[in-house]
């Protein structure tokens, strides 16, 4: 897209209408080159309406997101600095490990409008068709491995605070990686490691967010999308700028060691504390009564058997 294809979405975005003869006089061309212009971003996918004694109106943006338009409106300063977009791929995370290994630096962003191989923990599968968001961060925390699931609670913060931004919708976390809305998982976070005896050499934040994807039947009792809550289509890349400057934001203050932030956040938006759950470990299936989070993140539990802090698992509301 060239930079003149850009001043016009910004000039779209900002009017309800503009004619034709504005556009041109703003950009210090012709009203042919508009029109190509125009012609060039339909093929994108940008719904465009051209009226007489009106002008132009944008009616959509692409269903997928568009490098240019995202780094024209992130104004981070660490995150989103490097974008890779993909049509298509087996894993964003499996893209963005090859990168770390090869020494890409902090911050980059690898996303894809469709995953082949989407993963969730313990190798499930992720289903990621186009229409939702697919993407993964690169972090070089200097902080103890100990303290990973910090990093996650940062993006689903970000997450909760981003749809809440963006959307009529009202988010949930549910402990440790799930975001929800009306009882059912919009978005999932898959935080994967490389990491020394006391340091990381580097963390992936994959993160999948269900946004205007169709979703099987078989996922329908569990799971809902953006569109499926409000009926409506979601622009993408509002909604990931909003994720990725929150994203940052929160970052920011784990990195200056203030924890606290993050966590009050996400009690904020947390339906799990004060819930009865059954908690499926790797070792044991755990009920109990979910009364707050240890210092790292963990889940604490109040069983018959006396508290339990819970590192990781799968957790259900009874
Ligand atoms: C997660 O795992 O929730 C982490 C999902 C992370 C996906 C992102 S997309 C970008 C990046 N690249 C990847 O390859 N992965 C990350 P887990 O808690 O294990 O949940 C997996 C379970 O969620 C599955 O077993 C299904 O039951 C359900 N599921 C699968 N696809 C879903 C979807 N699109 N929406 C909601 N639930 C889904």
């Amino acid at each position: 897209m060239t930079e003149k294809t850009l001043e016009i979405i910004t000039l779209l975005k900002n009017h309800k209408w503009i004619s034709g003869e504005e556009i041109a006089k703003s950009l210090h061309i012709s009203r042919t080159m508009v029109w190509k212009h125009i012609q060039q971003l339909k093929k994108k996918g940008y719904q465009i309406t051209a009226t007489p004694n009106k002008g132009y109106h944008l009616d959509q943006s692409p269903i997928m997101v568009t490098t240019e338009e995202i780094k024209q409106e992130l104004k981070t300063s660490l995150l989103g600095l490097k974008i890779y977009h993909l049509s298509v791929v087996d894993s964003t995370n499996n893209y963005a490990k090859i990168l770390a290994k090869n020494n890409e630096k902090e911050g980059t962003i690898i996303i894809a409008d469709k995953q082949t191989g989407g993963r969730g923990r313990k190798q499930r599968a992720w289903v990621s068709q186009k229409g939702g968001l697919w993407f993964s961060v690169l972090f070089r925390p200097s902080i103890p491995p100990t303290k990973a699931m910090q990093v996650t609670m940062c993006a689903a913060c970000a997450i909760a605070e981003a749809i809440e931004k963006q959307t009529p919708c009202s988010p949930s976390i549910k402990w440790p990686n799930d975001i929800l809305i009306n009882k059912k998982k919009v978005c999932g976070i898959l935080t994967e490691l490389s990491a020394e005896l006391d340091s990381i050499n580097y963390l992936i934040m994959g993160i999948g967010l269900n946004v205007n994807n169709q979703l099987p039947k078989s996922l329908q009792s569990i799971a809902t999308s953006i569109q499926e809550e409000t009926d409506s289509t979601q622009p993408l890349v509002p909604l990931f700028i909003s994720i990725i400057t929150c994203l940052e934001r929160f970052y920011a203050a784990l990195v200056k060691n203030d924890f606290s932030t993050i966590r009050d956040t996400w009690v904020h938006y947390s339906s799990t504390l004060g819930e009865i759950v059954n908690v499926k470990t790797e070792k044991e299936e755990i009920t109990g009564k979910a009364i707050g989070l240890a210092e790292n993140g963990e889940l604490l539990l109040r069983t018959k058997h006396g508290e339990k802090k819970i590192i990781t698992g799968d957790i259900t509301y009874l």
